[in-house]
């Protein structure tokens, strides 16, 4: 196998980072271990702990064959610290460093930068299995319940990934952060998790596929965008994220994907054209098209909070300095320094949008922001074929950046999903065309109800194309009696 691709199953940790030599490390690691465990019992899923469960475990980190699917329960997944393998001579890619040799240690200048970057991208992670933890009790299939858990257990080990780079490389004060990742929960007011859309709730199913798509996606940019680090650990851990991370997106594209064959099916089935007779579409117990894009409207306007100020010192610093870089900086064909190069950046200037060159290392947050709106916009075509295929007349779009915004340039702004400005008046009598109401949010709580026979689905959701590694469409991914 090549160099660091093996993984020692043998010790508490599995790893491929040699633990069992680095005892320091390991000592640190197997302390935080129980509070990592208890976390994972209180804040994760809830209920569904006995249960086994069909779930993949990573046996290696290179690009095939490094899963292997079997039954485990949750308190006992391997959890571990997986760096994808160290390229030789590799250099840092970008920034005023470009070309030295990538960092094995932490460059002390940028200590405080990295760790602070470190700790958000961990702070993610724990967050988003709270904002979970209560679905198992209603997924619409056991194949379903499967694909939430496999998540769940997979951004737990992303804490790990982020918690054990804070505790080789950052001494005392990484042991605390680490700590800390544990203390924070999603949604508290009093210690809330660090960035704003990992504090909302995602109460129902419809609501987890959204997430998975939209904001995982940024987890994959983010991910991306690090795994560029000059910081050669760093950019390993992020690079094996990034396979596990995959799956994540393909549980919420294909989840709203089957939703939206469901309905149109219904439709088809009942006679109804129309996609705004709401009230008889919803009588067949499926979920109506306006409401999902309504649905899509809060995700995509939430999920591009999380990449910060369009303008920002702190990217700028970031990037110059060889921590975080751009999406796929590697096929960039530039200079990789952008001393002098500008971006285009949208904003509002006296009650219209409009773009504006700004320095390109002060816009790096908006250009990744870009890329990602990009990404995203490809996953939505793939979600339209299913009206062409279907024959109902009726797209998914996504809405203008600007629109229900909390950070950034159209903070200060109301906007319609075409990014129209928009008085206070009109947006609070609009905004219910164009986001869910309590209404929609409580129709589709009534949805909610839990389906745990083999190969059987609710009825707002298509089945799947194909089972979890080849398993057939009966196949009992969980075994709720354990
Ligand atoms: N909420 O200069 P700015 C994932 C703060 S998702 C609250 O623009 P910067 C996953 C900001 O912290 C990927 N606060 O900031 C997905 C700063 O505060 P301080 C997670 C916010 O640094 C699904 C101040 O405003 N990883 O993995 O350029 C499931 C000034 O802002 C927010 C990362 O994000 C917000 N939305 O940009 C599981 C990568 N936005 O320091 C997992 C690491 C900004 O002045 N993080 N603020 O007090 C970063 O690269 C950057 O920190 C950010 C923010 C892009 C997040
Ligand atoms: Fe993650
Ligand atoms: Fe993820």
């Amino acid at each position: 196998m090549p160099d660091g691709a093996a993984i020692d199953y043998d010790g508490l940790i599995p790893n491929n980072v040699g633990l069992a030599e680095d005892l320091t490390v390991r000592r640190a690691l197997e302390t935080w271990h129980p509070g990592y465990i208890d976390w994972w019992k209180t804040m994760g899923p809830e209920g569904f702990q006995a249960s086994q469960v069909f779930l993949r475990t990573a046996v290696g980190v290179g690009s095939d064959n490094w899963a292997k699917f079997d039954f485990v329960r949750m308190p006992d997944y391997r959890w571990g610290v997986l760096l994808a393998p160290k390229v030789e001579g590799r250099v840092i890619p970008f920034g005023a460093h470009k070309g030295e040799p990538a960092w094995q240690e932490v460059p002390g200048e940028y200590r405080a930068m990295l760790r602070r970057l470190l700790v958000i991208q961990g702070d993610t992670e724990p967050a988003s299995v709270e904002q979970q933890r209560h679905l198992g009790a209603t997924a619409p299939s056991l194949y379903d319940m499967r694909n939430l858990f496999q998540v769940n257990v997979e951004e737990g080990r992303h804490l790990w990934a982020m918690v054990y780079l804070l505790q080789k490389y950052f001494g005392r004060d990484g042991r605390e952060e680490a700590q800390d990742l544990l203390k924070r929960r999603s949604g508290d007011p009093d210690s809330p998790r660090m960035l704003g859309a990992f504090n909302e709730r995602t109460p129902d199913w419809l609501s987890f596929f959204m997430f998975t798509f939209f904001t995982d996606r940024d987890g994959k940019m983010q991910l991306a965008a690090l795994a560029q680090s000059g910081f050669d650990p760093l950019s390993r851990t992020c690079r094996f994220m990034l396979t596990e991370e995959a799956h994540h997106m393909f549980v919420g594209e294909s989840g709203v994907q089957r939703i939206i064959q469901r309905t149109c099916e219904g439709m088809k089935a009942a006679g109804i054209a129309d996609p705004y007779d709401v009230a008889r579409i919803r009588e067949l117990g499926v979920i109506d098209l306006p409401t999902l894009q309504k649905k899509a409207n809060l995700h995509f306007a939430l999920t591009l909070d999380l990449f910060g100020n369009e303008i920002s010192t702190n990217a700028a610093n970031a990037f110059n300095s060889g921590l975080k870089g751009r999406y796929q900086e590697d096929r960039l064909t530039d200079d990789h320094r952008l001393t002098g190069a500008t971006y285009p950046v949208l904003r509002p200037r006296d009650g219209v949008i409009v773009n504006e060159d700004v320095p390109a290392l002060s816009a790096l947050n908006m250009r990744l922001r870009d890329d990602y709106v990009a990404d995203t916009a490809a996953g939505v075509a793939r979600w339209n074929r299913t009206f062409a295929q279907t024959g109902i007349d009726f797209r998914i779009t996504l809405p203008h950046v600007a629109f229900h915004r909390r950070i950034g340039e159209f903070a200060a702004v109301h906007t319609d999903t075409d990014g129209l400005i928009l008085s206070s008046e009109d947006w609070q009598r609009r905004k219910e065309t164009m986001i869910p109401s309590s209404e929609d949010d409580a129709f589709i709580a009534s949805l909610m109800r839990p389906e745990r026979r083999r190969g059987a689905f609710t009825s707002w959701i298509a089945p799947p194309r194909q089972g979890i590694d080849n398993r057939p469409g009966d196949f009992e991914y969980v075994k709720i009696e354990g």
